[in-house]
């Protein structure tokens, strides 16, 4: 087949911490809209299939969270990005937003300090280091906005937690004593989150703005005290796990420990994830009556590819194994916008 009918995205591949971050660089239109939020709407509504095909099989996988490249609507940024993973479209991601750090400064487009970046939860900051691996972001204001919240969970008994905003919405518990936090039980701990996270829709308990929680973070001692507070299991809204201790869910549990008084300005918390690679986090106070916290949060991200997806209109299976044949008509349509 000749060269000229296949479509191409262009991709920088990186993870943190473990964690994949795809960023699609080129290839993929411009989603419509005044602010980052609308900029998402517009692309969950109108351009799903990107997110299918460079994220889900046969290109990525059910862990591959994809970043969309996009400009920035605030002046000051930039860049802006719009995460997605295997089911929809992301809020925020840290994880995500330090490898898309180390794409720019792989592009060109940025080089080590201090940059402003759009996403639809707000304008956060990355902090790029000469080492060029080590990112800290300041996040957007975070908080717990429920505690003591009890729900039963079938096989486990009564599991006790918060709700806290972190650029996602958590629930986080400890673990129940006897659930091993290890790597080598990935499936016993997907499947007590998992159950949670059933049990919070059944009871009809979310976020203050109404939306699901889709983060659920369970907690235990660390493999190392020398090295972290506290590891870490968090299930993403897919059904895969956090590879890395999660951005947003370490500022959703700095905003936790301080609501407790367990952590104050210039206190730091490691968090380790199920992998044991470490997230240093801090918090300031948020000022303003709603309270919380603005937590910074550093990790490490390395690239690991850079390369072109090829979609070819002729494949049934062009915008992954879960989309239907409509999908495809849908890229012909949108060929010429995407390849100008
Ligand atoms: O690091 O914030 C994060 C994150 C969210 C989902 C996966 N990683």
């Amino acid at each position: 087949m000749s060269q000229k009918s296949l479509q191409r995205i262009r991709v920088v591949d990186s993870h943190t911490g473990g964690e994949p971050t795809r960023v699609v660089v080129r290839g993929a239109p411009e989603p419509c809209g005044k602010t980052m939020r609308e900029k998402r709407e517009a692309f969950a509504c109108e351009n799903d299939w990107i997110r299918t095909a460079t994220v889900c099989e046969p290109r990525g996988h059910d862990a591959m969270v994809g970043a969309l490249l996009c400009k920035p609507c605030a002046d000051d940024c930039i860049a802006g990005v719009i995460f997605f993973n295997n089911v929809g479209v992301l809020r925020g991601c840290l994880h995500g937003t330090m490898g898309l750090a180390v794409t720019l400064q792989h592009l060109g487009l940025i080089g080590s300090g201090k940059h402003r970046i759009d996403t639809p939860t707000g304008v956060v900051t990355v902090d790029l280091a000469e080492d060029g691996a080590t990112v800290t972001v300041g996040n957007v204001r975070s908080y717990r906005s429920a505690t003591g919240v009890e729900i039963v969970v079938s096989g486990y008994g009564t599991v006790r937690g918060d709700v806290a905003w972190g650029g996602n919405w958590f629930f986080l518990a400890e673990a129940p004593s006897g659930l091993r936090l290890e790597a080598g039980n990935i499936e016993q701990l997907t499947d007590f989150t998992w159950r949670i996270r059933n049990e919070l829709e059944a009871a009809n308990i979310r976020g203050t703005d109404g939306e699901e929680i889709d983060h659920i973070e369970i907690f235990g001692p660390p493999s190392n005290p020398e090295t972290a507070d506290s590891k870490n299991f968090v299930l993403c809204p897919g059904k895969a796990y956090d590879r890395s201790p999660c951005g947003t869910g370490t500022s959703a549990k700095l905003a936790c420990l301080a609501a407790n008084g367990q952590l104050e300005p210039g206190g730091i918390w490691r968090q380790a994830g199920i992998l044991d690679s470490v997230f240093t986090g801090s918090i300031e106070l948020a000022t303003g009556e709603e309270g919380g916290v603005m937590p910074t949060v550093t990790g490490t991200a390395y690239l690991t590819g850079e390369s072109d997806l090829l979609l070819d209109p002729a494949d049934p299976f062009v915008t992954s194994f879960s989309v239907g044949l409509q999908d495809v008509t849908l890229l012909n349509e949108a060929r010429n916008p995407v390849g100008s």
